[in-house]
């Protein structure tokens, strides 16, 4: 069982990244999508070459006053045939590992952020029963490698992301819109999860489980019009808390508007989280009848006039609070993996970080049990469909020469994390695993 939070670190604050999104030259699945014409913002190429800089990356996010790094480790790297393992790849992260340590940084380790190794989608894809031992066994071969060091691990990234736009809408990897195809995924996803939280507590016993969860708001296209309220409403749960409960029910029953429900039942998933993690970026507008895109036919809108982010991205800290609410009904610790936004000018950033941790604060003050902050991003990086345009990072990345340079809102961040490290856990914080 997991004391998360821990004692000696009652409250993390830190950065995230992820893999793909930063190493470079890192050869799989979605490589092939991008060669393929899928992505509008062209080839990943070689990132933040952050496969040679994730020490001075480290060293970045402790000037912060950072007291953890969340990263990814790429499966594709790890595992590029089927069962064979490059211990080379694991020795790199077990030093990045080291180094995060060694400088006082808590790792978050994620197992699954988006990409699969090449041969995954042919041989053993999430829609065969076999994709939930592929995945523990590359999960065990990682935990063996980083462990002792690693107390908190994320199997997968923002699941249901991956199942809508990999499995019903047809936008990243494996790139299908089939109804037959998500439910079966969506199983497997979720057992690949259960059976990933039971090897992870037996090879580093004591480490935190959770999930990284994409939650959104939702709000009426049109205020006031009944039918698109309904679709909000409608839209909020099912994005936001239906796939939460689901790892405390062990029970799922989505209804994706306007033909697709997905049900299911796995009785491992109860007790198989310690945390819950949250990514939360904004709010979308939605319009009945339904889309028929389940990723891109909603729209953003500035409606309170903050201004939208470089991506087009409606900035509502209001949201941030009510979501992190509807996390903590879980009864677990809630770690926010993930906020942030896209500001090559940084314009809006200082004024963003300001008003979510006010908002973090709040949704605090009402008793939800916050461990922890992680911003998106320490670095400008990869942006999936994007690619180099949306600028999230702290860190702005010269492309030519990969040498990072601090955007003023560093300095914001930097102060923010004596505020919020200096606030201790208020009494009866959740100190381990309550169901619902
Ligand atoms: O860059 C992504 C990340 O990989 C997953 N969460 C959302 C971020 C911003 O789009």
């Amino acid at each position: 069982m997991s004391a998360f939070p821990f004692a000696d670190r009652p409250r993390l604050f830190g950065v995230a990244v992820s893999h793909y999104q930063v190493e470079g030259d890192d050869e799989c699945d979605w490589t092939d999508w991008e060669a393929a014409g899928r992505t509008k913002g062209g080839a990943c190429g070689r990132a933040a070459g952050a496969w040679q800089r994730y020490e001075e990356d480290a060293a970045l996010a402790a000037g912060l006053g950072a007291n953890a790094f969340r990263f990814s480790v790429s499966w594709s790297r790890v595992e590029p045939k089927r069962g064979l393992f490059d211990e080379v790849a694991l020795a790199r992260y077990r030093r990045f590992v080291e180094r995060l340590v060694s400088l006082g940084l808590e790792p978050v380790v994620t197992l699954h952020h988006y990409t699969h190794p090449r041969w995954f989608h042919e041989e053993t894809p999430w829609t065969a029963p076999s994709s939930v031992d592929a995945f523990a066994r590359f999960a065990r071969k990682t935990a063996r490698a980083l462990a002792p060091h690693v107390r908190l691990f994320i199997p997968f990234n923002e699941p249901l992301v991956l199942l809508l736009g990999g499995f019903l809408d047809g936008q990243i990897p494996p790139g299908l819109a089939d109804p037959r195809a998500a439910a079966r995924a969506l199983d497997h996803l979720f057992a690949a999860h259960a059976e990933t939280a039971a090897v992870l507590r037996e090879e580093a016993p004591g480490a935190a489980v959770g999930v990284a969860h994409n939650m959104m708001d939702f709000a009426p296209d049109r205020p006031g019009h009944p039918l698109d309220a309904l679709l909000a409403r409608h839209a909020r749960r099912l994005y936001n808390t239906a796939f939460l409960e689901a790892f405390a029910t062990g029970r799922w029953n989505l209804w994706i508007p306007p033909f697709t429900r997905l049900k299911g039942r796995r009785d491992a998933l109860p007790g198989s989280l310690d945390f819950v993690g949250v990514n939360y970026y904004s709010r979308l507008h939605v319009r009945f009848p339904a889309a028929t895109r389940v990723l891109t036919g909603f729209a953003y809108r500035d409606r309170q006039g903050r201004g939208l982010t470089d991506n087009g991205w409606e900035i509502v800290p209001e949201s941030f609070g009510a979501l992190l609410g509807d996390a903590g009904r879980l009864g677990l610790p809630v770690l926010v993996t993930e906020n942030g936004l896209a500001d090559g000018a940084d314009a809006l950033r200082p004024a963003f970080l300001e008003s979510h941790f006010a908002a973090l604060a709040a949704a605090e003050a009402a008793g939800v049990p916050v461990a922890g902050y992680l911003h998106w991003s320490l670095l400008d990086n990869f942006e999936w469909l994007d690619g180099y345009g949306p600028k999230f990072g702290l860190f702005a990345v010269d492309p030519d020469t990969l040498e990072r340079r601090a955007r003023p809102s560093a300095a914001v961040f930097r102060a923010l994390s004596k505020s919020f490290l200096r606030l201790s856990l208020p009494e009866g914080h959740a100190q381990n695993s309550v169901h619902i």
